[in-house]
């Protein structure tokens, strides 16, 4: 740590080269956050979608939200454009979504369903598994069975939906997916059903939507969430101030019930903690909720009658993953929120956040949609307005890297493997 960082001299500088960028990732400073140009800087962004974006899995969608054959969602990402549908073996495709002809956009609408994807332009029609079905007026040399769609890595893991758009995949998502798939056994999210799907303009990059998810220092700030969710994530023992200790006693007697019904119903009972160590980094725990115990709601009552999957026990508390680059998810036991960010500039995101309830809850009868919604579209939108905020802060000349308190341990996870892989160091 150099002594500028310590007494906040002003250090930051614009990147505009290649070599630009390799310095600032030499330089950077652990246990601090980054400097301005990683989040103000074109050229950071294009690294940001060349090598994090454009090189490792990134979850995009729940498999609920193409249930049926035909079924799609498209995925922004960069300049990218995906097609994530349903062929007619009710397998999950992924396609870049251009036309083999002359290369118009195929699918505006961010989901709907198609029988079949018939370009606007020209009219090129393929089948939904990729395959070009039609194109007139060709000369009889044509093969059309050079002309399919061209398809993008894709992986269902237990309902969840990840893309990887090089060429190579990294080959550690199916270690990883391993540990994960028995966490989420439970809860069926295959068959699940959509209840709500937003998507929230963020006016930051990237990076300060992920960061500001990977902390609950700012918890306060979350008035709704914390009735049910206990503002300790990352938090140590030793970290519990006199101020914190009558909530942590309340979580730790939470966590004993939890752990008791965990193991009747036979779920997995450790953790896993790999942020920064792998190329798919992740985290999974299984964190007591607070007051009944149940799920996201003031003073965490159930918000869905129906339980998701082989669920039994309705006070489950809150199964949690957090994923690089880009996702975060809750599962509970009455509905699960999955929330992928998506970068679409170097000053602004999408945050696209999907509600999942048992197949046959029926809206109104088993949940109300208000109800359902009201703790994360609060959350997120206060989170929105930090986030907002600390875009302008670094655009601020002024602005120098401050450092990360004893409990921002998963802020830094994030930024280490960012950083390790920008650099190409993992
Ligand atoms: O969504 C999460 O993972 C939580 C909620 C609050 C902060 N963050 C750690
Ligand atoms: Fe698609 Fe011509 S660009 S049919």
């Amino acid at each position: 740590m150099s002594a500028d960082t310590i007494t906040g001299t002003e250090t930051t500088s614009r990147a505009t080269s290649a070599e630009d960028i390799d310095a600032l990732i030499a330089r950077r400073v652990p246990g601090h956050s980054l400097e301005a140009p990683f989040y103000t800087s074109d050229e950071v962004y294009q690294r940001d979608l060349d090598e994090i974006f454009a090189k490792n899995w990134i979850f995009v969608a729940a498999s609920a939200q193409i249930p049926e054959p035909g079924d799609y969602v498209t995925v922004e990402v960069g300049a990218y454009s995906v097609i994530l549908v349903r062929d007619d073996d009710e397998q999950v495709q992924a396609f870049h979504n251009v036309c083999r002809h002359r290369g118009s956009r195929l699918l505006e609408e961010r989901q709907g369903a198609v029988g079949n994807i018939v370009c606007p332009y020209h009219k090129w029609t393929y089948g939904v598994d990729g395959k070009l079905l039609f194109a007139e007026s060709q000369p009889p040399t044509f093969d059309k069975s050079c002309f399919s769609l061209r398809s993008v890595h894709v992986r269902n893991l237990a309902g969840l939906l990840f893309i990887c758009l090089a060429a190579d995949a990294p080959d550690d998502f199916d270690a990883v997916a391993e540990k994960i798939e028995p966490y989420l056994r439970p809860y069926d999210l295959d068959k699940a059903k959509v209840a709500v799907f937003d998507e929230l303009p963020e006016a930051g990059n990237w990076k300060l939507v992920m960061e500001n998810n990977r902390e609950c220092y700012h918890c306060d700030g979350h008035p709704e969430l914390i009735t049910a969710y206990f503002p300790l994530f990352a938090y140590e023992a030793e970290d519990i101030t006199p101020r914190l200790k009558p909530l942590y006693d309340r979580y730790v007697k939470a966590g004993d019930a939890l752990a008791k019904v965990r193991a009747q119903q036979g779920v997995p009972l450790t953790d896993h903690r790999e942020l920064d160590s792998r190329v798919v980094g992740y985290q999974i725990s299984h964190l007591p909720l607070d007051g009944e115990g149940k799920s996201f709601s003031p003073g965490g009552a159930a918000v869905c009658k129906k339980l998701l999957g082989s669920v039994k026990e309705a006070a489950f508390g809150d199964l949690s993953l957090h994923m690089q680059p880009n996702s975060w998810f809750h599962f509970l036991s009455d509905h699960a929120v999955v929330f992928s960010v998506l970068p679409t500039s170097t000053g602004t995101s999408v945050l696209r956040t999907v509600w999942l309830v048992h197949p046959d809850a029926v809206e109104g009868e088993d949940y109300d949609l208000d109800a359902l919604t009201m703790v994360w579209r609060a959350t997120n939108d206060q989170d929105r307005a930090l986030v907002t905020g600390t875009q302008i802060g670094c655009s601020n000349p002024g602005y120098v890297p401050g450092p990360y308190s004893m409990v921002e341990d998963d802020v830094e996870g994030f930024v280490n493997w960012y950083v390790k892989r920008l650099g190409g160091q993992l």
